[in-house]
């Protein structure tokens, strides 16, 4: 049977997810929150992969249209749910989201995906996990940082809340939280963070604000 309301794929820690659910906030959709526990494997479940073949969150269900992937969902909602536009007009500032969304989606957060980080430390050594993970944090970062230079204002691309916040947010409060990383040579992305973490859509997308965040 199918239901007309919105379901998402998600794990609270996900950054991936979290991208997506401060989409769906921003816009105002409600939606069904559907667990995957990822520290338990249910990822590579059978029934997951049959929503997403390549077995990662977020994937989201609108009716029968099935997508997978933060940029393919968050590119949908925006083309089929255009209230709170996540790109700005003007091209140049438009071609900048994309850029900084890339740089956090293919340049940073794909290196620090469990089974890469795991093949690390059994491979490399253990002390080697948390060097590889800073090491592809920062060269991102410090691309970001000189990228949003003469384009920010309250947020990465001017005073709105655009697409490169959204892929910015999850990366910067992730490598924070789960990586004790130092933001001290990231000025400007470390005045975003405060930035974001007074958005109300920001802070209901947080980790510890979702359904399967651990109660203790
Ligand atoms: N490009 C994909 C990447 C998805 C991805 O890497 N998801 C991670 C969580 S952020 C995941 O599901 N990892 C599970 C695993 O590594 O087994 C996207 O943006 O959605």
């Amino acid at each position: 049977m199918t239901t007309n309301k919105l379901q998402l794929y998600s794990f609270h820690m996900s950054s991936c997810s979290f991208r997506v659910r401060i989409a769906l906030n921003l816009k105002g959709l409600d939606y069904e929150y559907k667990p995957v526990y990822l520290l338990k494997g249910e990822q590579k479940s059978p029934e997951f992969l049959k929503v997403n073949p390549i077995g990662y969150v977020p994937a989201l269900v609108d009716g029968d249209i099935v997508i997978a992937d933060s940029f393919a969902i968050i590119m949908y909602l925006e083309e089929r749910y255009p209230q709170h536009p996540l790109l700005p007009r003007d091209l140049e500032k438009r071609a900048i989201n994309y850029q900084a969304a890339n740089i956090v989606s293919a340049s940073i957060q794909p290196f620090l995906i469990v089974d890469i980080t795991k093949y690390i430390e059994e491979k490399v050594g253990p002390d080697a996990k948390i060097p590889w993970v800073k090491q592809h944090i920062g060269k991102g970062f410090a691309a970001l940082e000189k990228l949003l230079k003469n384009h920010a204002g309250k947020y990465a691309t001017g005073d709105g809340v655009f697409l490169a916040d959204l892929f910015l947010a999850p990366q910067i409060h992730g490598s924070i939280q789960r990586f004790n990383f130092d933001m001290t040579p990231y000025p400007l992305l470390a005045r975003l963070h405060e930035a974001y973490m007074q958005v109300p859509a920001i802070q209901a997308a947080l980790p510890e604000n979702q359904p399967d965040f651990p109660k203790t």
